[in-house]
């Protein structure tokens, strides 16, 4: 995947207006857009290939797909029949129900991202003791992209050790929930950049700011 500018936002708005204006600002200067439950949820799944015809972006549906193989399979398939261009799986489920959804994306000629730990702070508890091996299990598996968290550059570093420099990490976490544009992108491919975006007065001049650090 080649992310424009090493930035995808997270377009988590419930409001279509609200999401086109933010696109209107943004997409200039990005060519991924990360959508995720409340975009969805709010607007219904044709907002996925709206988007993308409109603004010619490439779509990562941010799913969290964690469920049992079959239903995996079911899931994907629909996110890709809906416009998706790659979709996040969750790893912790094992490789059974990741395996269910890699070949699933294939069979469309698209990808899966494997989430290996999450950002937010809770996920100490019971991610990050596995994260490591969540990653090894992906590169077992053959898979090339992941999610791993902006917030704690040395899990970061870590999850980039285990995957290798040939692995597509995308990472969020930069800005609201605290990481750093310049350290996230030592480790990760491309950051994944919400509220301090589309919540900003100006989420154009923001997105040239955050541009000029890197
Ligand atoms: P912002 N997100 C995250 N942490 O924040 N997919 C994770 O570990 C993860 C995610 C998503 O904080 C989150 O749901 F796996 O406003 C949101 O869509 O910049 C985005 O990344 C971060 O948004």
């Amino acid at each position: 995947m080649k992310v424009k500018n090493q930035i995808i936002l997270a377009l988590d708005v419930e409001d279509k207006d609200e999401a086109y204006k933010i696109l209107d600002q943004t997409t200039p200067y990005l060519n991924t857009i990360k959508i995720g439950y409340p975009i969805t949820l709010a607007l219904g799944p044709q907002i996925i290939q709206q988007i993308k015809d409109d603004y010619n972006v490439q779509i990562i549906a941010d799913f969290k797909v964690a469920d049992i193989d079959a239903t995996n399979e079911k899931i994907v398939n629909t996110t890709l029949n809906w416009g998706a261009d790659s979709i996040i799986v969750h790893g912790f489920t094992g490789d059974d129900s990741v395996l269910a959804a890699k070949n699933m994306a294939e069979k469309n000629n698209k990808e899966i991202f494997l989430l290996t730990e999450m950002s937010h702070p809770g996920a100490d508890r019971f991610l990050k003791p596995v994260a490591e091996e969540i990653a090894q299990m992906g590169v077992d598996m053959g898979i090339k992209n992941y999610v791993a968290p902006a917030t704690k550059t040395d899990r970061l570093a870590k999850i980039r050790e285990i995957v290798g420099d040939e692995a597509f990490i995308i990472s969020p976490g930069v800005g609201v929930q605290g990481g750093k544009i310049q350290d996230t992108l030592k480790y990760a491919d491309a950051a994944i950049i919400g509220r301090s975006i589309y919540n900003s007065d100006n989420p154009q001049q923001t997105l040239e700011d955050l541009i000029n650090m890197i």
